[in-house]
């Protein structure tokens, strides 16, 4: 969690307003991405395909039609460079029709069908051109925050998701499954942390450590967990902290709905994060008794990372040099990173973590990984400024 002194006001506010409409429903005749007839772009979210009838249009706003050929609930996204979210359509039922309207400048995106709203999907190339209306410093930033705030909502849905899985694990008296559930929920909590000051009382009552507890304010939340599924070795006295997380962990999913977000919470949030993580992080502190550690980190570094994305072309516009530098520096820190993955059942992994134990790091790995984080600080600390300028 972010230590007390970062979490600040919470801050609530209206809907943002995204350029992602919902229409009706309509049952959808199977698949066949032909153009819809009315102008919108037809697309055929199947099974093993995300088919698009127009791969190569024109800059400007576009109406998608989506269609679930496959034969469980989708979602579809539409990506530009970095995965950077532009719109996105979810919970589409098998053989349902939504509609999603988005402004896509000039550049190369992928529309990606992901039947059962999980992983990377089945993705197909798109390609606009042509110069759209110049959008303004607003628009652009309007755009940074709201594709920031759809990034928040899918991984405050997975976080529920996964965290709901991990209960379940725990309910069913399943140690060595409870065990391995551990480490994707921490993740997807970990990657919303930059706005954890937004979140008040519930970054505390899901994230707090042990040093936080006192008389009043009892040990609960992951770390709870954690100590008692990795340190005790047991489920005993699991099943009520999985419950009451599970219930936090769904306001959290209620909440990031309506959390107002500006460019500036962004990126400051950001900023304050990877300092920490520079600072105690790194220390492995935060996951001591699953050791972890590496898991929260990528996390973080992920989370950083899309503010970054999101706010890529407002940042393109008004300082170049400062976009290549986090490009080449994000670059660093996450291959990096990528050479302590570990194999399932390598020498030094943990069941369900993609990297190894932070027991398996030695003083030169923990340096080098804290030195990387303090060089995208600094240059991570300009966004601010820069959005906020003129
Ligand atoms: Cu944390």
């Amino acid at each position: 969690m972010r230590s007390a002194h970062l979490r600040a006001a919470t801050v609530f506010g209206p809907l943002v307003v995204t350029t992602l409409l919902v229409a009706g429903c309509s049952s959808g005749g199977g698949g066949a991405a032909t153009p819809a007839g009315d102008g919108s772009i037809a697309v055929d979210a199947g099974e093993n395909s995300c088919g698009v009838a127009q791969t190569a249009i024109a800059a400007g706003r576009h109406t998608f039609t989506v269609t679930n050929t496959a034969s469980q609930v989708t979602e579809v996204y539409i990506y530009a460079t970095g995965d950077r979210i532009m719109g996105e359509v979810e919970n589409i039922g098998p053989a349902t029709t939504r509609t999603l309207i988005v402004d896509l400048p000039a550049g190369d995106y992928q529309v990606a069908c992901k039947p059962g709203m999980v992983g990377n999907g089945n993705r197909t190339a798109l390609a606009v051109s042509g110069a759209a209306p110049p959008g303004t410093t607003d628009q652009s930033l309007q755009a940074a925050v709201d594709s920031y705030h759809a990034y928040v909502g899918t991984e405050a849905k997975a976080l529920l998701d996964t965290t709901t899985a991990l209960v379940a694990a725990i309910e069913s008296g399943d140690l060595a499954a409870a065990r391995q559930a551990y480490p994707t929920a921490r993740l997807h909590y970990e990657r919303i942390e930059p706005i954890a000051e937004s979140l008040g009382d519930l970054d505390p009552l899901i994230d707090m450590r042990i040093d936080d507890a006192t008389a009043d304010t009892p040990f609960v939340g992951f770390h709870a967990i954690e100590q008692i599924l990795f340190q005790k070795n047991t489920l005993d006295g699991a099943a009520p902290l999985g419950d009451a997380l599970v219930a936090n962990v769904g306001k959290l999913n209620d909440l990031v709905k309506t959390v107002q977000l500006t460019p500036l919470i962004m990126g400051n949030g950001a900023k304050s994060l990877l300092d920490e993580v520079a600072k105690s992080k790194v220390t492995g502190e935060e996951e001591r008794y699953s050791r972890i550690d590496l898991v929260d980190f990528a996390g973080n570094v992920d989370g950083a990372k899309y503010v970054f994305t999101a706010l890529r072309p407002a940042l393109q516009a008004k300082n170049p040099q400062l976009v290549a530098t986090l490009d080449q520096r994000f670059t660093a820190l996450v291959t990096l990173l990528g050479t302590h993955q570990a194999k399932p059942g390598a020498p030094g992994s943990v069941s369900g973590s993609p990297y190894v134990s932070y027991d398996a790091l030695g003083p030169a790995d923990v340096k080098a990984l804290a030195v990387d984080v303090d060089a995208i600080s600094e240059p991570l600390g300009q966004i601010s400024g820069v959005v906020t300028g003129p």
